[in-house]
């Protein structure tokens, strides 16, 4: 079995550094074609792409697997069905970033078994650099091993978010931030969860929270657990869900502010 995983981790690899150069290339064309989901939640021609040029090399090697994934399979039921593996792609993580020309671009490539995320690759092309872990095994940044920071204090402690693209959860997430950034050294806001998690992961964030779709996170969740990260949420899991899988309130820090920073997160009562 170690040998087989390690095998999916490489093959997400080599998956994620091909669909790292095919949206550099889109990228560097100009004239970048993009859309609106849902009115507000930017698309470009290079996230379709990519995202059918992994679907299709992870049909054509695990034809009986299934894939989950932002844009041309998004049925989030698929993260609740365990018989079979189930391969979790977010083809451009950061898409907003990406449009405006900005580094932070994240690919991701998860593999799950059993609602279990057991390989896990964040490639972020336009900075080198490739994140990715194999459960058990210890995560990596272009191959040398990571480790999460040491922090113990939160007023010393740099802390990543960021916010959905619609807005009627504003107001809360305000909030909130207004208690972390209280308590806290610093907040970034980056604009891709998987850049962020991995960045938690190597110990350039100390922590970080947020709600977002598994395909955001899933393989740079995997990576932090293994760079020593703590993981959680800070509202309950839904009954039979698989917690590697479900994206609201997610908390991941550096063990010693795991439960400052989750202190701070739900809505005080009569807010
Ligand atoms: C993004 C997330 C980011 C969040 C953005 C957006 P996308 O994903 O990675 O953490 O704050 O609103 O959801 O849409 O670029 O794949």
């Amino acid at each position: 079995m170690h040998d087989e995983l390690t095998a999916i981790t490489e093959f997400a690899e080599e998956t994620a550094q091909q669909a790292g150069e095919l949206i550099i290339q889109q990228r560097r064309g100009g004239n970048l074609k993009h859309d609106y989901k849902d009115a507000t939640e930017l698309v470009t021609q290079a996230d379709i792409e990519a995202d059918e040029f992994i679907a299709q090399r992870i049909q054509q090697a695990f034809p009986k697997h299934r894939i989950l994934s932002e844009e041309a399979m998004p049925d989030l039921a698929q993260a609740e069905n365990l018989d079979t593996p189930l391969w979790i792609v977010d083809p451009i993580d950061g898409t907003v970033n990406y449009a405006y020309g900005h580094a932070q671009v994240a690919v991701s490539i998860a593999y799950a078994e059993k609602g279990r995320v057991c390989a896990g690759v964040v490639h972020c092309p336009f900075q080198q650099e490739t994140f990715m872990a194999t459960q058990g095994q210890g995560a990596l940044l272009n191959r040398m091993p990571i480790e999460v920071a040491s922090a113990t204090e939160l007023r010393r402690s740099l802390i990543a978010t960021g916010f959905p693209y619609g807005k009627d959860e504003i107001p809360t997430l305000v909030r909130r931030l207004e208690r972390v950034l209280t308590h806290c050294r610093d907040i970034r806001r980056i604009g891709s969860a998987a850049a962020d998690i991995c960045w938690v992961a190597c110990g350039r964030l100390d922590g970080y929270y947020e709600s977002v779709s598994p395909w955001d996170f899933a393989a740079a969740r995997l990576i932090a657990l293994e760079a020593g990260a703590t993981c959680g949420h800070f509202s309950p899991v839904p009954e039979g869900y698989p917690e590697d899988l479900w994206g609201r309130d997610l908390i991941i820090t550096a063990p010693g502010i795991h439960n400052a920073l989750k202190e701070l997160l739900p809505e005080p009562a009569g807010a």
